[in-house]
């Protein structure tokens, strides 16, 4: 049975204000959450989120990092500077560092490697655009984007991290993949993983990721194979963050 996990990704959104107020009105709600919960505040915020967190169930991720462990990498945070700050988690490959950013599938294999090595639970985020879906390519795309990975390291590494699914046409947009498209998908993905090692597929975690509201949550969540949500716009609203994260009970 796996542990379901909320994942908050905030963007490039906040405020020391806006953080403060946010992680105060989690904190009160938390309580009555039973699953594993995560938040990714802006690179400036970790430390603020390390204090304001101290001593809760809600744990502290980043939202990228550099595959490179130190040096002349202008602009570049490496992964021991998130250890540092006390994150547990990384988010490696989101659509919009591959899209906006242009991040390489072995760029980001690159970066899922180094996370590894350096002790954290690597997020790794895979999905199709809209082109994509709908010339029939949603498995081929996302799993040449995991099989990059696996050429960096062996299938028995993703025990020791999560996957997400993220259609890109349902990133932000309002449109969410259905539960059923989303378990397709889903099931896809651990049956490819399942290839190389039966087990770590039945125990490695496989978060949706796209417009997921409270509205839209509990079903999803109650697919056989969507064990948990990767949340970026309702993440910003502790209602709906804690509704989402009750949702995963
Ligand atoms: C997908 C998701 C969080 P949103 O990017 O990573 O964002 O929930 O706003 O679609």
């Amino acid at each position: 049975m796996r542990r379901k996990l909320v994942a908050g990704n905030w963007k490039m959104h906040g405020s020391l204000d806006f953080n403060a107020g946010l992680v105060g009105r989690l904190r009160d709600g938390i309580g009555e959450v039973a699953c594993d919960v995560f938040v990714c505040p802006p690179f400036p915020y970790l430390a603020q989120l390390q204090q304001l967190l101290a001593g809760s169930e809600i744990g502290l991720g980043a939202q990228n990092a550099s595959e490179q462990q130190q040096g002349a990498f202008t602009g570049e945070v490496s992964l021991a500077m998130l250890r540092d700050f006390g994150c547990r988690y990384v988010l490696l490959g989101h659509s919009e560092r591959r899209t906006l950013y242009g991040e390489s599938d072995a760029l980001v294999a690159a970066k899922f490697e180094a996370a590894l090595a350096a002790g954290l639970v690597p997020v790794l985020c895979v999905g199709e655009t809209l082109a994509e879906r709908e010339a029939g390519l949603t498995e081929t795309v996302v799993f040449r984007q995991l099989r990059a990975v696996f050429e960096r390291v062996s299938v028995k590494a993703m025990a020791a991290a999560l996957l997400a699914y993220e259609p890109v046409w349902a990133i932000g947009t309002g449109v969410t993949a259905t539960p059923v498209q989303a378990q397709a998908v889903h099931a896809a993905i651990r049956g490819f993983v399942g290839a190389g090692d039966a087990a770590v597929a039945e125990g490695v975690r496989i978060l949706y990721g796209g417009s997921v509201k409270p509205q839209n949550a509990e079903e999803l969540f109650g697919q056989p194979d969507i064990d948990g949500g990767l949340i970026g716009g309702a993440a910003l609203v502790a209602d709906d963050f804690l509704a989402i994260c009750r949702a995963a009970n």
